[in-house]
């Protein structure tokens, strides 16, 4: 049996509800992440971010970058949710995102647009009631024809941003790079 590289802790989850404690828990990834995306890149050299987590797959650095374009989008949909009927949001190629110019640029820079943009999410679904209506307000992704709620946004995007540090830490661990 051979661990699985790219999901090293698992799927991506999608509830429609989550508990009051699971919020809290979910919400403190959220919080959590932008350090502990830090940590996970801290001294490596120039050649170990230019090095894929996985034969065939991202550089650590394009990894980086891409859990901030698509925390980005988070940002976007949860304050559409928050905003809009059931809003249908707007997807987007993340293979080809990881392409463009920006995604060479030192994993600096997205740690830093992430620890802002953290601040902002974090505070966002930390203002919600606990227990009112806005965890059960929709959003629909149009490719996969499903609505979603803001719970399971929070669920998606705790476990991503988890779902990317352990692909980094783990290719650390593989390599001896400590
Ligand atoms: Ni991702």
């Amino acid at each position: 049996m051979t661990a699985d590289l790219r999901y090293p802790i698992g799927p991506m989850p999608t509830p429609m509800t989550l508990t009051p404690a699971e919020r809290v828990e979910a919400l403190g990834h959220v919080f959590a992440l932008p350090a502990d995306l830090f940590e996970a890149v801290q001294g490596l050299s120039e050649a170990q971010l230019g090095t894929p987590y996985r034969e065939g797959g991202w550089t650590v650095r394009q990894v980086v970058h891409h859990v901030a374009e698509s925390h980005m989008n988070a940002f976007v949909r949860l304050k559409l949710a928050l905003t809009e009927d059931n809003p249908v949001i707007k997807p987007y190629e993340e293979d080809r995102w990881a392409t463009l110019a920006d995604h060479e640029l030192v994993p600096e820079v997205s740690l830093n647009l992430l620890d802002a943009l953290h601040s902002r999410l974090g505070m966002l679904l930390a203002s919600l009631d606990p227990q009112g209506d806005d965890w059960a307000r929709p959003w629909t992704h149009p490719a996969q024809g499903r609505t979603y709620s803001v719970d399971t946004l929070l669920a998606m995007y705790a476990w991503h941003g988890r779902h990317h540090v352990a692909q980094i830490t783990a290719l650390r661990e593989r390599l001896g790079w400590s």
